[in-house]
């Protein structure tokens, strides 16, 4: 008997990519520049769009203050993308939750954060996250949810 299959792929041959936003990004812009950056979420979800169109991909760009949104996101990504970009804020260093639903999703991810984790409080030292996706990047600013969508679709494309 034929096993069923999830199919993932567009109507339109597009790659579709999901961008996930955790708790609080969407107060970016109005507090805390000099961690962050000046830039809002929505002037990050343009950027993102743009180089999604000169790569010819789809891109869906979220944000949640909860954590099981983000968890049904990530597994209806699983389902209808071929890769997944997530910045899990908060949640980063503390869901169990996000973390095994990135090992059930099994694409191509890429975890981005704006600020360098690793030179702030020891408690953003730890990322779940990290440990169930295929590459990190994190200190670049907006600039690193552009740099981790390229490579995302590099690394699609190659597989
Ligand atoms: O550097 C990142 O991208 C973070 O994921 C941002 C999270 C933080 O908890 C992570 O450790 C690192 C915080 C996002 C909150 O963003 C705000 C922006 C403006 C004002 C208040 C919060």
């Amino acid at each position: 008997m034929a096993s069923a299959s999830i199919d993932n792929n567009a109507s339109d041959g597009q790659l579709r990519i999901m961008v996930l936003n955790g708790p609080n990004l969407n107060l970016l812009g109005s507090r805390e520049p000099e961690i962050y950056g000046a830039q809002t979420l929505a002037d990050i979800e343009t950027a993102v769009a743009d180089l999604a169109s000169t790569l010819d991909v789809t891109v869906d760009f979220r944000q949640s203050n909860t954590e099981g949104e983000l968890v049904s996101w990530i597994q209806e990504a699983g389902a209808d993308c071929q890769g997944l970009i997530i910045n899990g804020a908060a949640y980063t260093h503390t869901s169990i939750a996000i973390y095994d639903a990135l090992l059930a999703f099994e694409l191509p991810a890429i975890e981005v954060h704006l600020s360098n984790i690793f030179k702030r409080e020891s408690f953003r030292h730890h990322s779940y996250v990290s440990a169930a996706v295929d590459g990190v990047i994190c200190g670049l600013g907006a600039k690193g949810y552009l740099l981790a969508l390229e490579s995302l679709v590099h690394l699609i494309r190659a597989e």
